[in-house]
């Protein structure tokens, strides 16, 4: 099986979110939807970077495959400096459909007809 240099953060954003009070779920959401993105790219279950998120933190470029949120994914975070194609195959196999821009956010992938369908991420050079 092939490494990757790809370390998942996903598990660690989750035990974290658990933590959180029942009385801080206000102010939690706010800050959600702010910037709930500490990694280099985020997937989100739902549009407006709502439900179940996936965390992805590239330390060099290259790819890496979706676990829980995959064909599942309908908004996204890159607040990373890379540039990143989102694939319907698993290890960014054919095309990417979707790229998203250096520091940039999509809050619904449906009107880049990409919703539901990532399956892996990769990481380029801008
Ligand atoms: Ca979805
Ligand atoms: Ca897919």
């Amino acid at each position: 099986m092939k490494r990757t240099t790809v370390r998942r953060a996903g598990v660690v954003a989750l035990a974290l979110t658990s933590l959180m009070g029942v009385g801080a779920t206000a102010e939690a959401d706010a800050q959600r939807l702010a910037s709930s993105c500490g990694a280099s790219v985020c997937l989100y279950e739902h549009d407006d970077y709502a439900g179940a998120q996936e965390d992805f933190l590239f330390t060099s470029n290259g790819c890496a495959n979706v676990g829980a949120l995959n064909n599942k994914a309908s908004s996204m975070r890159n607040p990373s400096a890379g540039r990143m194609q989102f694939y319907n195959s698993a290890n960014c196999s054919g095309s990417y459909g979707y790229a998203a821009a250096p520091r940039s956010a999509d809050s619904d992938l449906t009107n880049n007809g990409f919703d539901n369908l990532t399956s892996s991420v990769r990481r380029v050079n801008p």
